[in-house]
């Protein structure tokens, strides 16, 4: 009965069922929850979803990368380079693995365990209801009849401020960079995209440095973030390790806040 949370998995599916194996993972009772970027970099994204899609207790949320996926299957992008989506464009279950992916949150808000897991981050802006709206409304976007158009609109760096006066398309844009894309943030409220590394720009910090009072109970777990490594602070743990760079692939159990590393198994 425990819970695993898993950080990018990025097609890694070998590493995965490698890491599954050294927590000893029981597909029957344990859930597993994953932070986002489930595909894309790595060579196995069917093996991923497939897996996923039939394992019978899974919190998923999405991350930049599956959102990227979702806009090429859908025909408003195109493969960048580096992309390795090709084995599930060229699927006969594309449309599956696209529905199934459009019916995943952006955000996890877990009382039981008083978790909630978002692929990139959470502003210090956003009470835990304003994060829940605009969750809600990229969700709502995704599984309606808006998804083409939710997708076409999600790229590009601007608005970087968060007002409450936004055009819907820009704030569902800034929301979903939040959510999925964030680093480095002024205490403004103003994201910066470009910067990937440890070093941050200068007036920028790490977004976590800083959290909404009503946060304060829960413990946040993300991905996104490799160049970081795993990241253990107080009620905060990132869990993109780098296993797409040849890094470790990594597991949180929820239960006892014990962290699991596997090695990259891609050859
Ligand atoms: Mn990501």
């Amino acid at each position: 009965m425990s819970h695993f949370v898993i950080g990018d998995i990025q097609g890694c599916y070998p590493t995965l069922k490698a890491l599954l194996r050294q927590i000893n993972f029981q597909p029957s009772t344990d859930t597993l929850w994953c932070a986002g970027d489930l595909i894309n970099r790595g060579k196995h994204n069917v093996d991923t979803l497939k897996f996923l899609m039939d394992l019978p207790r899974t919190r998923i949320v999405l991350g930049n990368h599956d959102l990227h996926f979702m806009a090429i299957a859908s025909q408003v992008s195109k493969l960048h380079k580096g992309d390795t989506v090709a084995d599930l464009l060229d699927h006969p279950d594309l449309t599956l693995f696209v529905d199934w992916l459009a019916e995943q949150p952006i955000m996890v808000c877990d009382d039981v365990h008083d978790v909630i897991m978002v692929h990139a981050g959470l502003p210090a802006i956003w009470s835990l209801e304003e994060a829940r709206l605009q969750a809600k409304a990229i969700e709502q976007a995704l599984a309606g009849h808006h998804r083409t158009a939710f997708l076409k609109n999600m790229y590009g760096n601007q608005p970087s401020i968060w007002r409450k006066d936004l055009t819907t398309d820009d704030r569902l844009r800034l929301a979903t960079n939040f959510f999925t894309r964030m680093r480095y943030y002024q205490a403004d409220g103003s994201l910066e995209l470009t910067h990937k590394s440890d070093l941050a720009p200068p007036g920028f910090e790490p977004w976590f440095l800083h959290r909404h009072p009503s946060l304060s109970r829960y413990t946040i777990v993300f991905g996104h973030w490799a160049a970081l490594g795993t990241v253990q602070r107080a009620n905060l743990f990132g869990l993109d390790s780098g296993c797409i760079w040849g890094r470790q692939l990594t597991a949180l159990r929820l239960e006892d806040k014990r962290i699991f590393s596997q090695a990259n198994q891609e050859g």
